[in-house]
């Protein structure tokens, strides 16, 4: 009696109250000029303006998106976070990242979902095992949790693992970060935007940002769909878009844009309690919260703007999955998606000023920027409200690629890149 009394409750207060939940944040329309304009509602530039507020008192701020938050990678990602990456310039940043992703739900008091499951990457041959091995060295040495598991070990952590891979992708050990894990990517978009609305920053969907005008190698603001809006200061986090919109600025960027695919299962009970991943077969899978496997597979070979993926790379990194684990052989597929990433010579990205005055660039994070998302956003708003870097995000300029002081991450980008 008691529960038919609840669900009756709970199905009329669902018709009665719907329509009058109180909003996240606000949606205004855009003001004449803003002190910094960020294009781009992803999570990085939402944190940026979030940072802008807390941490620099700059409150006069707009994020411009022009679809709905989170509608492009950070919506779409498979919400891996770890910091166990091979240079010093790096283990600096995705660390802070890690750090801050540590009190996050606390800070925008929003629910972002963090949970520190484990992150383990296999080793598959011997070359695996050596740069594994060279990597948890590296990141021991700058303070980072990361240990070396051999075989024995990688089975007791994931007991569901077949270690013989079918033969094709026998697994030798592996790398862990029990630190790491996955977070709910579109809570923290709207935790960041809950929290920067908070702090008197304008959240405005449906608003391209169409060109620049520069007058003097200075920005003074942006076209949009909705207008002309002045701006003293520019933040681009367009991820995926970033060369389209540098083309727009007068500049260049050294970022290719490639789709990179992910699927979701049916949803099952829970069966793997940590993140698994293969830098050498291109495949990844953890299990989310609703009971979906959460799959990931590699770059598509070729740039394009469409949000699908090619098939044969699904079959390639469904093919691997079922052979590391043959108990998901009979799951069925659910979804499958993609988006585009921008991706840098070094897999690296770039938190940069740029060649015009006043105009930044936060991009080229390619397939591992959910994880920096809380760092990015930190660094950024630094960079942007000082006019110089945090000694962060030095390193991460976009004058590397002609100094030649270049942060090679490919090894450690876990999806090759
Ligand atoms: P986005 O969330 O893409 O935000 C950029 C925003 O800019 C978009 O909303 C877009 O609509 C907007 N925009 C573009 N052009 C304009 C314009 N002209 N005017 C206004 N707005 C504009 N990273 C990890 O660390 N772990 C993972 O497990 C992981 N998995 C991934 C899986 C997939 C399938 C994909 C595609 C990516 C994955 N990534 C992962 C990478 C990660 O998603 C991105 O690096 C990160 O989300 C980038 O965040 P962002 O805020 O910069 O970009
Ligand atoms: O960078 O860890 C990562 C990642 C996992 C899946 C896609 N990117």
């Amino acid at each position: 009696m008691k529960t038919r009394y609840s669900i009756f409750n709970l199905a009329r207060n669902a018709l009665k109250y719907h329509e009058n939940w109180p909003e996240a944040w606000r949606s205004p329309e855009p003001k004449k000029s803003y002190d910094v304009v960020i294009v781009g509602g992803g999570g990085h530039g939402l944190a940026t303006a979030y940072y802008l507020a807390k941490v620099h008192g700059i409150h006069n701020v707009a994020v411009l998106e022009r679809g709905w938050l989170g509608g492009g990678n950070t919506g779409r990602n498979t919400t891996i976070v770890r910091s166990n990456y091979l240079w010093d310039q790096s283990a600096g940043l995705y660390e802070h990242a890690l750090k801050l992703w540590e009190g996050l739900s606390q800070d925008l008091n929003y629910n972002v979902m963090f949970s520190q499951r484990g992150v383990m990457n296999l080793a598959h041959n011997q070359h695996d095992l050596r740069e594994l091995n060279r990597r948890v060295n590296a990141n021991r040495l700058n303070g980072i949790d990361s240990e070396f598991l051999n075989a024995k070990q990688v089975k007791e952590f994931c007991p569901i693992i077949d270690l013989r891979g079918n033969g094709r992708y026998p697994v030798l050990g592996a790398s862990l970060q029990r630190r790491g894990g996955t977070a709910r990517h579109d809570a923290v978009a709207w935790g960041y935007a809950r929290a920067a609305d908070d702090r008197g920053v304008d959240i405005i969907q449906e608003c391209p940002v169409e060109g620049f005008r520069i007058s003097n190698g200075r920005v003074q603001g942006v076209e949009t769909a909705k207008g002309y809006i002045e701006a003293k200061k520019v933040g681009v986090v367009a991820a995926g878009h970033s060369s389209v919109l540098a083309n727009r600025a007068g500049f260049r960027l050294p970022v290719t844009s490639v789709p990179l695919q992910a699927l979701v299962s049916e949803p099952v009970k829970p069966t793997i309690g940590c993140v698994v991943m293969s830098n050498a077969v291109h495949a990844y899978i953890s299990q989310s919260d609703k009971g979906e496997l959460v799959i990931g597979a590699g770059v598509d070979k070729y740039v394009g703007y469409g949000q699908r993926g090619s098939l044969p790379v699904t079959e390639e990194t469904l093919a691997a999955i079922c052979e590391l684990f043959p108990m998901f052989r009979r799951m069925r597929m659910l979804r499958q998606w993609g988006g585009i990433v921008d991706v840098c010579p070094d897999a690296s990205p770039i938190i940069s000023k740029s060649p015009v005055d006043g105009l930044y660039i936060n991009c080229g994070w390619g397939t591992g920027g959910f994880k920096a998302t809380p760092g990015s956003g930190h660094v950024f708003a630094h960079t942007i409200a000082n006019d110089n870097p945090h000694p962060l995000n030095e390193a991460f300029s976009l004058d590397r690629f002609t100094t030649g002081f270049l942060v090679d991450e490919h090894g450690a980008a876990a999806v090759a890149h």
